[in-house]
């Protein structure tokens, strides 16, 4: 019998450690006794998972484009349900489009199908969990974005990165997987379960990103956590909506978990707080008055984020499956990210980096 398994793609990444922590201390909460069987996570990355791995999560380094490793994870284990972290951000994407391409299009395909292939066997068919982002909004000059400040999901979706439009594509793909892929043939309501959240730019206290556009704000706040200087690669008037990392990850396990009848729409929009980079300064000056943070706009990346909406519609979530952020801003810097990260470097504990999902 093979085991099953909710596998996670991008494990060793931001969200995917997050994530698999958070699905850990659940299911230890749910399943208190010695008798139960925690959920079991396949935890798949390129790179190894840099902390000590709970009990209930099988570590697999390797890639999501390699057909036959694939092959092997669906002959050991039965996938329920698919968190497709992995992908290449939007900066990173820039300078390789080939390589984000490859990852985060054909790595998706690659992984719908097993989905697609999985339901069919289980005759159920699997949740796939798809974090997608605000990099799929293009807002085509300042004047649009200051006035249309909290962009709806079918608004502005004209992405002007590669990232953007691979998540966007994704987005389609998934879509048409769960509703259209072969229902001719085999005569099944649904071949599986796409779900997907658009994510703002996300901080962590305890991962620095990279390769990502709105890694300015994670950046800064580490930075002067460790009394280092730093540049902020945007312009001090550049607005994006941002969410602390607890929240992301509630939000893919709470749209996880919704009732299927309950959802109006496959893609949502999520947020928690819209600032300015210079607000976002303020915020880390609140609580590190020595910290030296100075502004040096990189055009490429400027213009990137002038693209992005400066805040997002996220009511039909909220109405749909009860989404809601715990932390808004101020308790965002005041009870997450400034403790914990005070806390990290003063025990001198090296803060990982890790690739953004969104
Ligand atoms: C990025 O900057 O690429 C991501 C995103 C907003 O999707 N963090």
């Amino acid at each position: 019998m093979r085991a099953k398994v909710s596998l996670i793609t991008g494990a060793a990444g931001e969200v995917g450690q997050a994530l698999i922590q958070r699905l850990s201390t659940d299911y230890a909460c749910e399943q208190p006794t010695a008798a139960a069987t925690p959920r079991q996570i396949l935890a798949l990355d390129l790179n190894p998972l840099p902390t000590a791995l709970p009990a209930n999560v099988h570590q697999v380094q390797g890639s999501i484009l390699d057909t036959g490793l694939l092959d092997r994870l669906v002959s050991e284990y039965e996938i329920e349900e698919i968190y497709h972290l992995a992908a290449l951000l939007s900066t990173r994407a820039e300078f390789s489009p080939d390589a984000a391409h490859r990852v985060n299009v054909e790595g998706t395909l690659a992984l719908l199908h097993l989905a697609a292939q999985q339901s069919e066997w289980r005759n159920e068919p699997v949740r796939f969990i798809f974090p997608s982002s605000i990099a799929v909004f293009g807002l085509p000059d300042q004047k649009t974005k200051a006035t249309a400040p909290r962009v709806r999901e079918w608004e502005w979706n004209y992405p002007t990165t590669m990232y953007g439009c691979n998540k966007l594509y994704c987005e389609l793909l998934g879509v048409y997987f769960s509703r259209h892929y072969r229902q001719l043939a085999a005569d099944r309501p649904t071949s599986l379960d796409f779900r997907a959240v658009r994510f703002p730019g996300l901080v962590s206290a305890f991962t620095i990103p990279s390769g990502g556009t709105s890694d300015y704000g994670p950046e800064m706040l580490h930075a002067a956590a460790q009394r280092k200087p730093y540049a902020c690669f945007v312009r001090e008037d550049v607005r994006i909506p941002f969410m602390a990392m607890p929240d992301a990850v509630k939000a893919l396990i709470d749209l996880a978990r919704a009732p299927q009848e309950a959802l109006s729409r496959p893609v949502y929009n999520v947020t928690s707080f819209s600032l300015s980079a210079a607000e976002f300064r303020d915020h880390v000056l609140r609580h590190f008055p020595d910290a030296q943070i100075g502004f040096a706009p990189d055009l490429k990346r400027q213009q990137i984020v002038e693209t992005w909406p400066a805040d997002l519609d996220d009511s039909t979530a909220r109405r749909d499956w009860a989404w809601h952020p715990d932390y808004d801003v101020d308790r965002a810097f005041a009870e997450y990210l400034v403790p914990n990260i005070r806390r990290r470097y003063e025990v001198g504990v090296p803060v990982p980096t890790g690739d953004n999902c969104a």
